[in-house]
Order: structure tokens, then sequence, then C-alpha cells
């Protein structure tokens, strides 16, 4: 393991796919940093989350060096499937869409290239860095101090700091409170997800509404099936066997989808949250937000890794300009930029989470509102081309 540099560039807190992504896109361009990342390298690549690539996603990291795997194996997907009220309604993402698709690839395969391709180009990346702390992020001369088992009580010299480290890290909350203003929505439901080594149930997603709750059938691969169903806030992965989790799951897809179902022993079974969540702005002095750091989205409109691409698109060509260039001029236009992209992701994952899931509490009203806007959905085409444009990715 290389010494840890005194100084740096950029120094990058967080090495989830914003921060890897970040790191290997100021390598490229000649920029310093280093990445401290709190947990272990299996710990982070043991993770399961996102499963959608938005094109300009695949972009960013083909442009970046990291694609070759993801063509090889990622799955484009021309469109879904939306289920309600037993009847199946199809969205044409590449003909609504004018021509774009998305990919299949999951968030734990991208971690893996992007620490693959760091390693190869030497940038180093610091594991189970403890209690990472931005410094003087007002100043002109921040740092990081943090600490590692092998090297003690550590710090870092920079000129700025990427806070990637995710919606419980530190770096937002380093802002102090008058300086940063936040807005919040939880839902009343999290989402149950197992992976199993099965084929799926369909080529393409499925996005189940039903009077007992949501479904969503994905994949990773031919051979490796990603689901999810709606379950209670609090509710706990101890209370569904597999079995039980498979017959509710069964039970909320139309027959002609669920005869389909390949049952199989889960591989990975968790409960994620849901909320949106924006923190604004997207900068302090010296100190950058990006990605879960800044900003969450449910995941139902498969937005949240994108967002930290698109973020990062922001973030790296601000920093490549202000080093390269001396031109600050994009660096200070970032949290304005990524907000503006943030917020049409916060406003479709919203909607889709308000339109196809159950919501206990809204009552006959509530769900009269669903119904309706499923039934515009099924019947305007310029309903399904937004939709189509939202899922497909809105540009940078
Ligand atoms: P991440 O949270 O991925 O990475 C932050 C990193 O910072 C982590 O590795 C963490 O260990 C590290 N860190 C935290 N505090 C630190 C500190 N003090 N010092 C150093 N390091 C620190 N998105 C989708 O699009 N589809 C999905 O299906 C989906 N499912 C999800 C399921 C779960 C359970 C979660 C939590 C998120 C899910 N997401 C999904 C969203 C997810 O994919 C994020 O949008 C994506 O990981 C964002 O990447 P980062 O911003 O890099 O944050
Ligand atoms: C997934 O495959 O994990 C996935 C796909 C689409 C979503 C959310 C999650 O909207």
């Amino acid at each position: 393991m290389s010494e840890t540099p005194r100084r740096t560039q950029v120094a990058i807190i967080g090495g989830g796919p914003a921060g890897l992504l970040l790191a290997l896109i100021l390598n490229r361009a000649g920029v310093d940093c280093v990445v401290l990342e709190r947990r272990s390298r299996e710990y982070v690549l043991s993770r399961i989350r996102a499963g959608v690539l938005e094109q300009g996603t695949t972009d960013l990291l083909r442009l970046a060096g990291v694609g070759a795997r993801m063509d090889r194996e990622g799955l484009i997907h021309d469109g879904f499937d939306i289920a309600w009220r037993g009847e199946v309604l199809h969205i044409d993402l590449r003909e609504l869409s004018g021509g774009k698709t998305v990919m299949v690839y999951g968030q734990t395969e991208v971690t893996h290239d992007l620490y693959d391709a760091l390693d190869a180009a030497g940038v180093p990346v610091i594991h189970e860095a403890e209690d990472a702390t931005p410094e003087a992020i007002e100043s002109d001369t921040p740092s990081v101090s943090f600490r590692t088992r092998s090297g003690g009580e550590q710090r870092i010299e920079c000129d700025f700091i990427a806070g990637c480290d995710g919606y419980h890290g530190v770096c937002r909350q380093t802002i102090p409170k008058d300086r940063i203003e936040t807005f919040e929505r939880e839902y009343p439901f999290g989402w149950l997800g197992v992976l199993v080594r099965k084929p799926p149930i369909q080529e393409e997603l499925v996005y189940a509404h039903h009077a007992r709750g949501f479904a969503l059938c994905s994949l990773r691969s031919p051979q490796l099936s990603r689901y999810y169903i709606q379950c209670r806030n609090g509710d706990d992965v101890k209370n569904w066997t597999d079995e039980a989790f498979f017959d509710e799951l069964q039970t909320r897809l139309p027959d002609s989808i669920a005869a389909n179902l390949q049952r199989g022993p889960s591989i990975e079974k968790s409960i994620a949250p849901l909320r949106s969540f924006v923190a604004e702005p997207m900068r302090y002095g010296r100190l950058f937000l990006a990605g879960d750091a800044a900003h969450i989205v449910p995941p139902t409109g498969a937005k949240g890794l994108n967002l930290a691409v698109s973020d990062i698109h922001y973030l790296s060509r601000g920093l490549v300009a202000h080093y390269q260039e001396r031109d600050s001029g994009l660096l200070d236009r970032y949290s304005e930029d990524a907000l503006a992209r943030v917020w049409k992701a916060e406003r479709f994952s919203w909607w889709f989470t308000s339109m196809i899931h159950r919501f206990e509490d809204d009552g006959g009203f509530g769900q009269r509102i669903q119904e309706a806007e499923f039934d515009f959905l099924a019947s305007s085409r310029a309903a399904q081309t937004a939709l189509a444009e939202n899922y497909v990715g809105l540009p940078f």
C-alpha cells in the first residue's frame, strides 16, 4: 500500500460510484486526487443497489475508459412494462424517446470496474479511513483529517474536497446549518428486495401496481433476477421467508406474468427506506457535495445512481477547467447546474412513486387519482413520451 500523500489537489471523501468515478475522470485529466473510503473494499463491493443505467451514464463511463465489460455483459433494454388491474402497458422507450435506451448493469459491477481502473491508474483509494473530517473548508487551504489502523492519525492538505460520502456521510453535516437548506419527503413504505440466481420472469422490467402494494421485477443478468415488493415502514427482513416473499410477489403480478416466475433461494435480501431529499447549495467554500451526499430519490425511477453520475459530470468538468485552463467559471456554476437536473429527477421519481405505490392513508380520492393517472398514461402518447424521456435520462 503506497504511503498516503500529505497533499493532493482534490480530496474525495467516499468510495461509492460518485467518488470513484470522480477520481478516475480527474486522474485521466492529470488532476491529483485521493479517495478516502470508510469501509473495506469487500464491504463496498458487497452492496446490492442500482440496476438501470441511463444513456448519459453509460456514455460517461465509456468516456472514462470503464465501459468495456459493461458493453460486453450489460443488457440494452428498449422498454419496460407497467402492470395495472391485470392489464400490461408496454412503454417503448426507444420509440418514444427518439432512439434512446437504458442499460441493465448492476451498480456493483460499475463499482468493480471503477476500482479496477483506479488500481491500474495507481490512484490512491484509502479504505477503512475512519473519521474523515473536512477542515478549513471556508479557507483556500482546506484539509481532511482521518485515521487508519496502519497509519494512525493523518491529514491530507488539498485545494478542494469532494463530499461523495452518501446520505449518512459527514460532509453535508460539516456545512453550517444556516448555510444549507434541505427539502425532504419520506414515504410511508419501503422496498423489500431479493436477489435470486434464476432467470428473470421476463426479459424487460415489470413495474406492478396492486391493491396489496407495488412490485418490481428486474434483473442483473439472464441468470440473476432482482425482485422488490413494497413493504411497511419498519418491516423487518426476518419477517419474510423466501416463500412468503415469492407468494406476495406472485399475488401482485398479472397471472400472465406471474406464471413465468422461477423461485429460488435468495442470495441477498434487504429492505431500503424510500425518501426524496435535496440539500441546497451543493457547495460551501472549497467543499462540493455530489451524489447521495446531496440528494436522495425513491428508487422507482432508477435515478439515484444516474444522478450521482451527472453530478460528477458537472463537478469534474468544473475542476478540470479550473486546473487546465485556470478558469473557475464552471466550478462556480456547479451547484446551479447540478441542482437543475437533480430537481427534474426528483420530480419524476416522486411522480412515478406516487402513481404506482399503495398509499394506505390516501383514501378513496388518492386511489381514484392514481387510477386516473394510469388511465391517462395508457391513453396518451404525450404522457408516455414524457415518462420515456425521464426514464432514459434527461440531457446533462
Ligand atoms: P454511496 O452511498 O453509494 O457511496 C458513499 C460512500 O461513502 C460509501 O461507500 C460509504 O461507505 C462512504 N462513506 C460514508 N461516510 C463516510 C465517511 N465519513 N468517510 C469516508 N467514507 C464514507 N439507486 C437506483 O438508481 N436504483 C436502485 O435500485 C437503488 N437501490 C438502492 C438501495 C439501497 C439500500 C440504497 C442505500 C441506495 C439505492 N440506490 C438505488 C441509490 C444508490 O444507488 C445511490 O444513488 C448511489 O449509491 C449513489 O452513489 P454515491 O453518491 O457514490 O453514494
Ligand atoms: C434494480 O434492478 O435494482 C432496479 C431497477 C429499476 C428500478 C429500481 C431498481 O426503478
